[in-house]
């Protein structure tokens, strides 16, 4: 039965997929599905029931080993993986070799970058189901520390649907799992996809059952986070479609790792459940703002063409002629007639065509570099971003949010993808970078972010970035944040 779900699930993947989703940089390129033999963890031996408790004061308590007499004993797992727990975390990692439930506790960091991380026993990283997530540095000066691990796949009950819910090694080894009906996707089974394009996911390869419901649900990057508590109604970045039948459309506007859920439940009653990652990779460097106010504010991102030093918004401090060295509303839209030309060649039309402003993009018949492709104007749940492609390996980027309009206090987040991965959230609590007054161009509050320089390789694909946070000058730490100053 596993089997032959297992196989289903893979041919409808692939036929349904396909067409819609393009390959990305990252992972298998968006061919294929890894082999999977569902036949590996089954061992021959009857008696063999290795598993022992943890200690008690380990945060991760495992499952015991079940009773005899179970008529399914040859699912018990042989060799499952050690946990690895030891007295000390090692820094930088993002394992937590001391199983207490914190990753890196107790490490210095950079605030502000992003690192992944793994919420479970280090022996267990990578196993199975488990996918690392994202932890983000916060605090200043001396006082750092790396917040909590979210997103990724961590250790969990052992379920029956094909996968290694809790890591140790062995697929579905619970004596529950005589007979499995749920084929649930695990790492390396979902292709990666790429902004803008529709991400088909048929939930028919899961359960060959008959159903009563589905219901689909969807957590992305920070942004999405912010505004599932910031936005009324609530808004997202990416779209759903289907999100109660059995082939969910997923539409996402940014990079970075989508915790894609779906429940199903059978017409029986019986409740079966899938969670998996689906990631999303951008090529070259893409940054990302948004705000706690969306709907109240309007903030604008803006991005400085590296090797100048000209002041933001106009090519003078205080007239109104728009500066192509800034790419902002006003100079790096599809319609903003190739301001902000930096020499950098256009990307194919397919990397934008999907956005917002997709017509004017198509009459063009290209994407430039940079382009800012989603401007947020007092809009609900929307963020901005600005996409370079193609960035030049080591240049500095410039990376600046201003108050434009609105009023009263708003906590913008901007966060920074390289070759499609998340490498820095600034302004994420409770490190907020308040800002409180709003002046139109090139007035009221502006804060510069950081410095990110791209990694590129011989390819011209860029795989990591170098990201300097900026400071106000002379200090070391805290945001800065200046008013009515258009200088570099
Ligand atoms: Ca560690
Ligand atoms: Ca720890
Ligand atoms: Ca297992
Ligand atoms: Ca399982």
């Amino acid at each position: 039965m596993g089997s032959r779900s297992r196989a289903l699930l893979v041919a409808l993947l692939v036929g349904a997929c396909g067409p819609s989703v393009q390959p990305g940089n990252y992972g298998d390129g968006g061919g294929g599905f890894e082999e999977i033999d569902a036949e590996r963890d089954r061992p021959d031996d009857p008696d063999a029931r290795p598993w022992t408790e943890l200690d008690a004061g380990n945060a991760y308590p495992d499952a015991e080993g079940y009773p005899d007499g179970g008529v399914c004993d040859d699912w018990a797992c042989t060799t499952p993986v050690t946990d690895g727990c030891g007295t000390t975390d090692v820094c930088g990692n993002g394992a937590d070799e001391d199983c207490d439930g914190h990753p890196d506790d107790g490490c210095a960091c950079t605030p502000g970058a992003v690192q992944e991380c793994f919420l479970g026993p280090p022996g267990r990283r990578g196993v199975g189901s488990c996918v690392d997530g994202h932890q983000t540095c916060t605090g200043s000066g001396e006082f750092t520390q790396w917040g909590a691990c979210t997103g990724g796949i961590r250790p969990g009950a052992e379920q029956c649907d094909g996968q290694d819910n809790d890591c140790n090694g062995c697929d579905d080894d619970n004596p529950s799992c005589c007979m499995v009906e749920l084929a649930c996707p695990g790492p390396g089974d979902m292709p990666d996809g790429v902004p803008y394009a529709n991400y088909v996911i048929p939930g028919a390869g899961f359960f060959s059952g008959n159903v009563a419901s589905w219901l689909w649900t969807v957590t992305g990057g920070p942004c999405d986070v912010l505004f599932q508590t910031t936005t009324t109604p609530l808004r997202q970045s990416f779209t759903l479609t289907g999100a109660t039948t059995s082939t969910l459309t997923f539409r996402p506007t940014l990079s970075g790792d989508y915790t894609i859920r779906v429940v199903i439940t059978a017409t029986d009653g019986t409740v079966y459940e899938c969670t998996f990652i689906v990631h999303i990779g951008g090529p070259g460097l893409r940054v990302e703002l948004c705000s706690d106010r969306s709907a109240n504010t309007d903030l604008d991102l803006h991005v400085h063409k590296p090797g100048t030093t000209t002041p933001w918004f106009s090519t003078t401090p205080t007239g109104f002629t728009n500066n192509p060295d800034d790419c902002f509303y006003s100079t790096c839209t599809a319609g903003d007639g190739g301001a902000a030309n930096w020499g950098l060649a256009t990307s194919p039309l397919a990397n934008c065509s999907g956005g917002p402003e997709g017509p004017t993009w198509t009459a063009l018949g290209y994407c430039r570099n940079p382009r800012l492709d989603v401007d947020s104007v007092y809009q609900n749940g929307r963020p901005e971003n600005t996409n370079i492609d193609n960035p030049l390996n080591g240049a500095l980027y410039r990376v600046m949010v201003a108050y434009f309009g609105g009023s009263g206090a708003v906590r913008p987040l901007v966060n920074i993808y390289c070759g499609g991965f998340l490498r820095a959230s600034y302004g994420l609590g409770p490190d907020f970078a308040t800002m409180t007054t709003s002046g139109g161009y090139g007035g009221g509050q502006m804060w510069r972010v950081v410095d990110a320089a791209p990694v590129v390789d011989g390819t011209g694909a860029t795989t990591d970035c170098n990201l300097t946070a900026l400071h106000p000058p002379a200090t070391t730490t805290g945001y800065w944040i200046t008013n009515n100053d258009r200088s570099y």
